[in-house]
């Protein structure tokens, strides 16, 4: 190596190097949160003269403020730090507190122009002012069980010295949990939003907006949200068609179903008076239909087995499925509808029993709850409009009457025929037993 080329790469050697602040912003007001900031350098080579200039950045524009450290005892090389520096310089022999604001520290080395070392100046913002913020109108939406906290960060000295929100911070803690925190995120405009978890019944929430100085580091805002329970419906509902009904007039039971994902086939008991009488039971719109969707051609499998008790009480016991390798029907519908009437007055109840629905891979549903219902019968009320009269044979059933119409209710040797009267809209208009009741 040739001496020319050492003084070239000597040259290359930084006077110094790798000034640094251990946090950019500081709050020189004791209350022990960013109350100062330390000063790390590392010296290259020996200095006649060092120091750390302070001037106030104001757009393009630099103003000397102050003198933070000077050497002029030739330091050495090695790493020197200047801890614990609240924001005083010296200037004209006097040492002062710097205001609120936006500085840079420049290092110097000479006492030439050329000595202040801009390349290597560091950014320092003194602020003891919290964010100016308010919260939007209504303060929480909600999602479900999601909140979403709304407000704006109208000003602060960070946002100003950084032209952006990365100096500030937004936190809700939940008032059931102190040390739980929520962030917000912001947009350019300084709006906030920070999610939050919600129960049901009262949700208050503290919000803290502060900056990167810690100002505003106590909450500035309760907020109170109020998640309703939803109101916990019947899964399956034994539904009346009508809580009133008249002698002879015809009313349904409808078994409902609600919120269900991938039902696949349902059973369900329901008891009832035996002095009512019990027309056809018609099969689930929701998964006929939904047979007709996954797999037409096949037709929904229902089975009904009606058991006199003996008590005066009669159970249809009743069993829905879909066919094939289908998926289940999700939503709401009815399992079955029944479809009664009684000619005599009186409240009758129909009580639900052995509800089992299973998905398409034979899995139980849960259901929250199973719901009953009743009818009164009133004496004379209403007038009944269709009248069925006349004798079914026995022959008949087997041949020219069309089952849609008849329905056909008995065990091995006990026959019983009813009658329906069904009204150009399909729905059943009147019951009648026409043989063995
Ligand atoms: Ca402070
Ligand atoms: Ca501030």
């Amino acid at each position: 190596m040739n001496f020319s080329k050492l003084k070239a790469s000597s040259q290359q050697i930084e006077p110094i190097s790798d000034l640094t602040l251990d946090i950019y912003a500081i709050s020189p007001d004791w209350d022990n949160y960013a109350d100062f900031t330390n000063i790390d350098v590392n010296v290259n080579e020996h200095l006649p003269y060092f120091s750390l200039d302070v001037y106030a950045i104001e757009g393009e524009t630099l103003t000397y403020k102050g003198r933070l450290f000077k050497d002029t005892e030739n330091m050495g090389p090695g790493y020197y730090g200047y801890a614990f520096w609240m924001g005083e310089v010296w200037l004209n022999s006097e040492h002062i507190q710097l205001e609120e604001g936006h500085y840079a520290i420049i290092p110097q080395v000479g006492l030439g122009e050329e000595d202040l070392l801009l390349d290597k100046l560091i950014d320092v913002i003194i602020d003891l002012t919290p964010p100016v913020s308010e919260l939007s109108e209504p303060s929480v939406t909600a999602v479900d069980d999601v909140g979403t906290i709304h407000g704006r960060v109208i000003s602060d000295l960070m946002i100003d010295a950084l032209g952006n929100y990365s100096g500030i911070t937004v936190s809700v803690s939940p008032s059931n949990s102190s040390n739980t925190y929520y962030y917000g995120t912001f947009a350019e405009n300084g709006e906030f939003s920070v999610e939050v978890p919600l129960k049901y019944g009262l949700n208050r929430f503290y919000v803290t907006v502060h900056d990167a100085a810690f100002n505003g580091r106590q909450p500035i805002y309760t907020v109170d949200y109020v998640r309703e329970k939803e109101p916990t419906e019947p899964a399956i509902a034994a539904v009346a068609s009508k809580i009133e009904a008249a002698i002879g007039e015809t009313f349904d039971i409808a078994i409902d179903f609600a919120r269900v994902n991938d039902l696949y086939a349902a059973q369900f008991s329901l008891t009832y008076d035996s002095a009512l009488l019990k027309g056809s039971t018609g099969p689930s719109v929701a998964l006929g239909n939904h047979q007709q969707q996954a797999n037409a051609g096949a037709a929904l499998i229902t089975r009904e087995k009606i058991v006199e008790l003996g008590n005066g009480r009669v159970r249809t016991d009743y069993i829905v499925s879909l066919v094939g390798d289908i998926t289940g029907y999700s939503g709401a519908g009815t399992f079955a509808t029944l479809h009664f009437s009684s000619m005599t007055a009186g409240t009758f109840r129909f009580d639900l029993s052995q509800v089992q629905a299973l998905n398409s891979s034979a899995e139980v549903i849960e259901y929250e709850s199973v719901k009953n219902t009743v009818v009164t019968v009133l004496n004379g009320q209403g007038e009944q409009k269709h009248t069925i009269s006349g004798k079914v044979s026995a022959e008949a059933l087997s041949s020219s009457v069309d089952y849609s119409n008849v329905w056909y209710d008995g065990t091995d040797d006990v026959h019983k025929v009813v009658v329906e009267a069904i009204d150009s809209n399909g729905t059943v208009a009147a019951i009648a037993c026409s043989m063995g009741c």
